[in-house]
């Protein structure tokens, strides 16, 4: 039998196929803890496959300890930052993700992200909560934040979520959209859900960072974490955005420089944030100075976090392990 070790005790449904192979023995982390590194090392050796997420690092202590047994990682995740890939490329392991099911779930906390953000939701529901309702008396202006209708909103990074995220914000009537990717000036490659080509909205390449940052409105983080994305969002980016602007990270907390935000925040450089990822995360201390800020939204890392996204996330991961260790095509495979 294949060894595969399983790092999370996932969808009751994505190990019950895993359970029907006949030929796998799965050896499985029981704890609702995340995995111990010591156990991983341990239990990986001789395996054949091994299912984990995103803070289960694969680097190459992890592949030299499972041996050359290792035919498949697959990470339930689509952000593969965790996975070295250059440790999987030169023993030939394959490397299934999961990209596709998470897109609808992560462009909504997007949605909600950006309008938490304008209309000052965190900072509203503190003053409730707070007691201080009743020395709130209505004025114009109270609590009034920019308004996502007539909006530019910029992407950094334009894949699958950026696009659908996109979608569901020219239903708000947002009036342009500006992109920026790897390729700045040049035509998205991607068209994921058609209206890229087709759309009621002007929908443009961005010349570079500069040019995102100080026309949006809006800015959605959505790309990958890579040496050249790293701080990508640092003070210079946040200086030029808008005053009025709002950032939102939805992709890896390491693209926005936190000290840099907390600046722009405190000089009211911008109007707001909303973060889904942070650095460092998920070692957030209550004293955190980003949590000191009226104007930031902070969630523990929950885009992906709903019941029907989480059970396919899963599935799908054992489906492309088992492909993998088939020798077959998987449903979501990473080109090393
Ligand atoms: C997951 C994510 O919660 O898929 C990703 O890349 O960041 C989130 O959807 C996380 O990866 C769990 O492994």
């Amino acid at each position: 039998k294949q060894k595969v070790v399983v790092t999370r005790k996932f969808a009751e449904s994505a190990h019950k196929l895993l359970s029907q192979e006949p030929d796998i023995e799965t050896i499985q982390w029981e704890s609702d803890r995340p995995c111990d590194r010591a156990w991983l090392l341990e239990n990986a050796k001789n395996a054949s496959g091994i299912i984990l997420t995103l803070s289960d690092k694969c680097d190459e202590e992890l592949v030299s300890a499972a041996g050359p047994s290792l035919k498949v990682i697959a990470s339930v995740s689509v952000g593969t930052d965790h996975v070295s890939r250059d440790a999987l490329k030169k023993r030939s392991i394959r490397l299934g993700y999961t990209p596709n099911c998470l897109t609808d779930a992560v462009a909504d906390l997007s949605i909600m992200l950006t309008l938490m953000a304008q209309r000052r939701a965190g900072e509203a529901m503190q003053a409730v909560l707070k007691g201080d309702w009743p020395n709130m008396p209505w004025t114009p202006f109270l609590m009034t934040g920019p308004q996502i209708t007539g909006s530019t909103v910029g992407f950094l990074g334009f894949g699958r979520i950026a696009q659908a995220t996109l979608k569901r914000f020219i239903s708000f009537g947002i009036k342009r959209a500006l992109y920026l990717t790897s390729t700045p000036g040049k035509p998205s490659k991607a068209d994921y859900y058609g209206m890229v080509k087709e759309s009621p909205i002007p929908i443009e390449s961005a010349q570079g960072w500069e040019q995102l940052a100080s026309e949006s409105d809006v800015i959605i983080v959505g790309c990958n974490l890579t040496p050249d994305t790293k701080h990508l969002v640092g003070t210079e980016f946040l200086f030029k955005m808008k005053k009025t602007g709002v950032l939102v990270n939805i992709a890896r907390g390491p693209v926005v420089d936190t000290a840099a935000l907390v600046k722009a925040l405190e000089e009211e450089e911008i109007f707001g944030a909303g973060l889904d990822v942070i650095e460092n995360e998920p070692n957030i201390e209550k004293d955190h100075p980003i949590l000191r800020q009226p104007r930031c939204v902070v969630l523990p890392h929950v885009g992906s976090a709903t019941i029907e996204t989480r059970v396919q996330m899963a599935e799908e991961s054992v489906k492309n392990l088992i492909a993998g260790l088939k020798g077959d095509v998987m449903v979501n495979e990473v080109e090393l």
